[in-house]
C-alpha cells in the first residue's frame, strides 16, 4: 500500500515536472505579437510594405515576432497614434514627418516648406549621415526610426479655383497636418489653415468647413478628396520623408540578432515602398485627372518660396540649436 502511494506519487511529481518543462519550452517560443499602426487602405504602397515587413519578421525571427499591421487608421489618429508607439502601447508604425515635429523639433526641419529640391534629394540625405542625425532625435523621443520611405510632392488643392499665384490662396480655408508649421504657412499665404485629423478632410470638404488641403497624388486619390476637390495645383511645396518607427521599449527588449533582422525588413520594406510610389504615384494622378479633376503646373514657384522666408526666420530664430542641421540639409543638396 505504502509502496504503492510512493510509487503513484513520484509519478504526479514527474508528470508535474514534464508539465513543467513544457510550459517553459512554451514560453520561451511565445512569439511577441507587436501591433503596428498604418493610416493608409491595405492597397497603398506604404500598406503594402508594411506588410512584407510583418511577412519578413515573422518568418526570419521563426516567429519569436508576430507583427500585425492594422490599416486604415483604425487604431486611431496620428498625433494619438505617435504617443502610443513612445509609450510602447504600439509597438511599430509608418509615421509622417509633418505630425513628428510638435514631439521631435528637429524633424521640423523637414516640414520647412521647399526644403528638398526634389524627392531624390530628400532621399539621399536622409539614407545618409544627416538622416542618422533625424534618427537620433527621434529615439531620443523613444522612436527607432529604422528605415525611410517616400510621400512625393504635397501639393494644395481646392474646391473653387486652381492656384497658380500666392494672392489664390487668400482666404481660402485650408486643412493642415497637426502642426503649427504648416498653420504659419497657410498664414503667409493669406489663406486661413485649419488642423484637423485625415479622417475628418473628406467630410469637411463635402460640407465646405474647408475649401482645400494638400497632399500628394496617392492620398488626394486614395481619400477621396479628389471627388469633391476638382483643383489641384502642382506647388510641391512639402517633400516629407516618413519613417517605418519601431517603439523603443520594444526594439530595446530584442535580442541582437532579432534587432538585425528586424532592421533588414525595415530597410527592404522602404525600397520596396519606394518601387511601389513611383507606380501609384502615376496612377493616382491619371485617376483624378479621368475624374475630371484639373491639374495645373505653377511657373512661378519662387513667389511661393520668397512668401516662406518668415518660417525659415522664425525657426531659426527659436531654435538657434538646430540652424546647423538646416544649413547641412540645404549644403547637402548643392
Ligand atoms: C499622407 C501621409 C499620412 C498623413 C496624411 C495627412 O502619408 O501619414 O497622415 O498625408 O495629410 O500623405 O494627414
Amino acid at each position: 500500500m505504502l509502496t504503492n502511494k510512493i510509487i503513484k506519487t513520484s509519478r504526479t511529481l514527474k508528470v508535474f515536472a514534464l508539465a513543467g518543462i513544457a510550459s517553459a519550452v512554451s514560453m520561451s517560443v511565445q512569439a511577441e505579437q507587436w501591433r503596428g499602426w498604418n493610416i493608409h487602405p491595405p492597397s497603398y504602397p506604404n500598406s503594402m510594405a508594411l506588410e512584407s515587413f510583418a511577412e519578413e519578421v515573422a518568418e526570419n525571427t521563426d516567429g519569436r515576432i508576430e507583427p500585425k499591421v492594422y490599416h486604415n487608421g483604425v487604431l486611431g489618429a496620428q498625433p494619438d497614434a505617435i504617443e502610443q508607439t513612445r509609450n510602447g502601447a504600439l509597438n511599430f508604425a509608418n509615421f509622417n514627418m509633418g505630425p513628428m515635429g510638435p514631439i521631435v523639433p528637429a524633424t521640423n526641419i523637414l516640414s520647412l516648406p521647399f526644403i528638398f529640391q526634389s524627392p531624390d534629394d530628400m532621399y539621399r540625405v536622409m539614407d545618409g549621415d544627416i538622416g542618422e542625425r533625424f534618427a537620433e532625435a527621434l529615439e531620443e523621443k523613444n522612436l527607432v526610426a529604422l528605415s525611410w520611405f517616400g510621400s512625393g510632392a504635397r501639393s494644395l488643392y481646392n474646391t473653387d479655383h486652381p492656384v497658380t499665384t500666392p494672392g489664390d490662396v487668400e482666404g481660402l480655408k485650408v486643412r493642415v497636418m497637426n502642426n503649427d508649421l504648416y498653420v504659419q504657412m497657410i498664414d503667409e499665404l493669406g489663406g486661413n489653415a485649419t488642423p484637423m485629423a485625415y479622417s475628418e478632410v473628406y467630410q469637411s470638404l463635402k460640407t465646405g468647413v474647408i475649401d482645400g488641403a494638400e497632399n500628394n497624388y496617392p492620398s488626394f486619390e486614395s481619400s477621396g478628396h479628389y471627388e469633391v476637390a476638382k483643383y489641384y495645383s502642382l506647388t510641391e511645396h512639402l517633400i516629407l520623408p516618413e519613417c517605418l518607427c519601431v517603439a523603443k521599449s520594444s526594439w530595446d527588449e530584442l535580442s541582437e540578432q532579432d534587432q538585425g533582422i528586424v532592421r533588414e525588413a525595415a530597410q527592404n520594406a522602404a525600397v520596396e515602398q519606394r518601387r511601389l510610389w513611383e507606380e501609384r504615384a502615376e496612377t493616382s494622378r491619371q485617376r483624378v485627372l479621368d475624374d475630371g479633376v484639373e491639374i495645373n503646373e505653377v511657373a512661378d514657384k519662387s513667389a511661393f518660396q520668397a512668401e516662406m522666408q518668415p518660417i525659415y526666420d522664425d525657426f531659426v530664430a527659436s531654435h538657434p540649436d538646430l540652424e546647423a542641421l538646416v544649413e547641412d540639409v540645404r549644403a547637402a543638396q548643392e
